[in-house]
């Protein structure tokens, strides 16, 4: 393969390298089990679960040609372990990020004291006056760190990132949720949780 065919994907953890093939493959998966199951030609059941082997037929049916020892790589690499198997192996989900209505089995969890949103500073305005909403997905996303949350904003423009007083939102019983691959997930955060406003510069993008 060209190095020219290969890029790397910043991500939770150590970077990852894949070829653009797995990476638009990659984003065909995400559509499938988050978005749009009718894109494969598919159906998820209430927790999400797709059958492998009904993934598999339904890409190849719908031009995206992956057998199953690829999509476990894909799986395997994956750098945000966006995506689990069955113990058994015979069936997949994504771990979050849905706008679809399924229920992935989400652990309720006491967040760390702070946590951070990544959003572009475009929708600053918008957020000051209604909070930070789901949009079209079933939870409002937040990170750990600031470099994460950093990424995450980059995806939408210029990046700002929102510190979150997650122990008062605890203290007045909003519900916290981790997904498996560490995303901290809430139905909503009003504006009077934003403890902190950061535009990031060079050294911390
Ligand atoms: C913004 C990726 C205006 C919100 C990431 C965000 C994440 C508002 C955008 C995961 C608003 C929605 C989710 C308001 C929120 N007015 N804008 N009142 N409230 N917004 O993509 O958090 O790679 O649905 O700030 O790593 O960016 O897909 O959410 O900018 O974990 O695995 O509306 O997606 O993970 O955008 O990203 P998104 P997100 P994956």
């Amino acid at each position: 393969m060209e190095y020219s065919e290969l890029f790397t994907i910043g991500g939770w953890g150590s970077a990852v390298t894949q070829s653009k093939g797995d990476v638009r493959l990659g984003r065909f998966i995400s559509l499938v089990l988050r978005h749009d199951p009718s894109a494969a030609g598919i159906t998820l059941d209430g927790h999400g679960w797709a059958v492998v082997d009904d993934l598999i037929t339904g890409m190849n049916q719908h031009g995206r040609t992956i057998d199953e020892k690829t999509l476990r790589r894909i799986v395997a690499e994956n750098n945000k372990t966006r995506y689990s198997f069955s113990d058994d192996g015979l069936r997949i989900r994504a771990n979050q990020g849905h706008s679809i209505d399924v229920d992935v089995e989400l652990v309720a969890a006491d967040p760390p004291p702070v946590l951070y949103h990544g959003t572009a500073l475009r929708f600053l305005d918008s957020i000051k006056a209604s909070g930070i909403s789901r949009q079209q997905r079933q939870y409002v996303h937040l990170s750990p760190d600031l470099a994460t949350a950093v990424q995450v904003g980059k995806r939408h423009g210029a990046p700002v990132v929102l510190r979150i007083d997650s122990a008062a939102m605890v203290r007045d019983e909003c519900a916290f949720f981790l997904s498996n691959n560490g995303v901290w997930l809430t139905a909503s955060v009003p504006w009077r949780y934003v403890i902190g406003v950061e535009i990031p510069n060079k050294s911390t993008e």
